[in-house]
């Protein structure tokens, strides 16, 4: 276990260090800053074997490399709907993360109302003599989408996982509100565009 956790650990700083070169490119590249903020994070141990036995498999070194994807995971930010197709095409493009699959939850929401838009890529390391390519995912989301997913997260807690109707259903009916916001904040970041362009 401490052999794949260090792994985990080197791909963790790869991944931070090779994201954070993207997002200053871009904002050079655009003279625009899309992230409001990142957070990586290696997932506990405890939180590991949960996910591999609701799956259904033993607390493995193999189980956990074939079964979770999510070992490492950062999360970006961003201000508008935009600018999360933005920073997925920049992360598509680099040539040192290769794409394994991609989840778009903004476009098909999931039964809870979660929505955010999921990468799992695999994130080179170089060891003594060798570089292995190690799975991560990068969860990308709107401040809107974040707030809703943070109370999600704290009610999944709390109840850990039976939740009660009426908070599953209101939760779904403030997730269709926070789509109806995002789409309304991207229309007024349009209409300002507009009027910067105009010289305002
Ligand atoms: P935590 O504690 O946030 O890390 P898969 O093998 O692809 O079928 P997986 O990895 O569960 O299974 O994929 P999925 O459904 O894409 O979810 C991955 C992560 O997305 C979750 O990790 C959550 O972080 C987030 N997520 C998915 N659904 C929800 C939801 O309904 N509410 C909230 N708040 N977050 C969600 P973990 O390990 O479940 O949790």
């Amino acid at each position: 276990m401490d052999e794949i956790y260090a792994k985990y650990e080197y791909a963790k700083k790869m991944l931070e260090t090779e994201l954070q070169i993207l997002i200053k490119e871009f904002e050079r590249k655009h003279g625009y800053t899309p992230v409001e903020h990142t957070k990586s994070r290696i997932k506990t141990e405890k939180s590991i074997q949960c996910k591999l036995t609701k799956k259904g498999y033993g607390f493995t070194p193999e189980n956990i490399e074939k079964h979770i994807s999510d070992v490492v995971g950062v999360r970006i930010v961003v201000s508008f709907l935009s600018d999360v197709y933005d920073i997925v095409s920049m992360i598509t493009h680099s040539t040192n993360l290769l794409i394994k699959k991609r989840k778009d939850y903004i476009k098909e929401p999931k039964d809870s109302g979660y929505s955010s838009y999921h990468l799992i890529v695999l994130v080179p390391i170089y060891l003594e003599s060798y570089v292995e390519y190690i799975t991560a995912e990068i969860q990308i989301r709107t401040v809107a989408m974040d707030f809703w997913a943070t109370l999600d997260h704290k009610i999944r807690y709390k109840f850990q996982d039976v939740i009660p109707a009426d908070i599953q259903n209101a939760m779904r009916e403030y997730a269709e509100d926070i789509q109806e916001l995002d789409r309304k904040m991207y229309e007024m970041n349009k209409i300002m565009s507009k009027y910067e362009k105009e010289g305002y």
